[in-house]
């Protein structure tokens, strides 16, 4: 079948949520992905930073194979001889007491929020059902009802209410805002995304994340940070808190956390705050399964043995420097702005305009793949497995579209 016939085929028989760009892709290699038609592009979207090790990656792909022919599933209802290793292995590795697994970064940012909840009744002594957790405006942690109840994006709410209640929004990056709903007793955890993604990579003034960690830790509330995205390596750093040397009380985590060959997530807290919740109080049939244990230590050796945050950091200083080169010969793009490997280019047009839609196919046609967030922004996040000659050839290629886009 051909791109065509397949495009057809989901959208005669799939729900219509999402609207991608039209290109079927049928195979991946590292920083590369393959059309059903055998054209081969840079894949600028890692899957949403879940492929940062990149594509089918060998040692994680094998992990999983080996693993899938000897014990896929077996609940917590039993013990397996493989998540105690893990639990051991991902608590060293990000320095925490426990683990909590999961599956998706949705729901590991719920069972977060469930944790921060029954921590702030149990613990700090909160009046039953009083609790409040602080988030911020722009904020994508997710689809649950939960999740999207403290949204402001009205393609993630509306018509999905009633909604659940215990949630305060302030503006992403407002320290004094912070302070000030602080103030109130009731709060229990301010939930944060190190950088906001979704929003369009909006990268916090220097210095927000440890100021904001060190007045939750002085009013006693749960600093939770989201690093569904922005961790394993992305950023540059391990995790995006560390730039400012910060240890959130509970950290999430998901996507590349199996270098996505498989849904595994994690929430990380110390033994205060993990062991809140007893027997028969939360849970997932696949959290914590064979395969899932198996393919995270895998993923995460690689981020390791193949130095991806140096990496990413690396390439992402190159990155925006040809960026801000292109930028000042066109009037195309406004701006660059992110860190590491994930950023974001700003299409000097009204959002409402399909100027970085029409971009973004120019791309694809030059073979690279990109897509448009909230109109007129662009992310850009390879795999961070790429090496700088490819990256400039990326380069090479974006400012080609770019010249052939002015011209038309
Ligand atoms: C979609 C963006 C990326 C996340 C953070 C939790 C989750 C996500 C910080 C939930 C998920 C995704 C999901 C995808 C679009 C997407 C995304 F465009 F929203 F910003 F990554 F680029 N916390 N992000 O970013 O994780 O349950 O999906 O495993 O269409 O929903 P999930």
């Amino acid at each position: 079948m051909n791109s065509e016939a397949l495009i057809q085929l989901e959208d005669q028989y799939g729900a219509h949520n999402y609207h991608p760009l039209p290109v079927v892709l049928s195979k991946g290699e590292g920083v590369y992905v393959w059309d059903v038609e055998g054209k081969k592009y840079y894949d600028f979207l890692s899957a949403y930073s879940a492929v940062n090790q990149g594509h089918c990656h060998p040692k994680i792909v094998n992990a999983l194979t080996e693993q899938a022919q000897t014990l896929t599933l077996t609940s917590r209802a039993f013990y397996n001889d493989c998540l105690g290793h893990y639990e051991k292995f991902v608590t060293s590795y990000f320095d925490f007491d426990k683990v909590l697994p999961m599956n998706t970064g949705a729901e590991a940012v719920e069972t977060a929020l469930k944790l921060c909840r029954k921590w702030g009744y149990e613990k700090k002594g909160i009046a039953e059902n009083q609790g409040i957790i602080i988030v911020c405006d722009g904020n994508f942690h997710g689809r649950t009802t939960t999740i999207i109840s403290f949204s402001n994006d009205p393609d993630a709410y509306k018509n999905y209410g009633p909604f659940t209640p215990g949630f305060i929004s302030i503006p992403y990056d407002n320290i004094s805002a912070l302070e000030k709903v602080l103030e109130n007793p009731n709060v229990i955890g301010f939930l944060v995304e190190p950088i906001q993604g979704e929003a369009g990579v909006y990268v916090p003034q220097e210095g927000f994340l440890s100021k904001a960690a060190a007045l939750c830790k002085a009013k006693n509330v749960l600093f939770m940070a989201d690093e569904v995205q922005t961790g394993i390596a992305r950023t540059g750093k391990l995790l995006a808190v560390q730039h400012e040397n910060v240890q959130p009380d509970i950290l999430i985590l998901g996507k590349a956390l199996s270098g996505g060959v498989y849904p595994v997530s994690a929430v990380l807290a110390n033994n205060d705050i993990m062991l809140v919740i007893k027997p028969g109080q939360h849970g997932s049939t696949f959290g914590g399964n064979p395969i899932a244990a198996k393919v995270a230590i895998a993923a995460l050796e690689v981020v390791q043995e193949e130095k991806l945050a140096e990496n990413a950091q690396k390439l992402g200083e190159l990155f925006r420097k040809e960026m801000n080169r292109i930028i000042a010969s066109t009037p195309l793009i406004n701006s660059v702005r992110g860190k590491g490997l994930l950023n974001a280019i700003l299409i000097n047009d009204a959002p409402d305009s399909s100027t970085a839609w029409d971009f973004c196919v120019r791309l694809k046609d030059n073979g690279l793949l990109a897509k448009p967030t909230h109109g007129n922004i662009i992310r850009f996040a390879p795999p961070l497995v790429m090496n700088e000659e490819q990256l400039m050839e990326c380069v090479a290629i974006i400012e080609k579209t770019v010249k052939e886009f002015t011209e038309k």
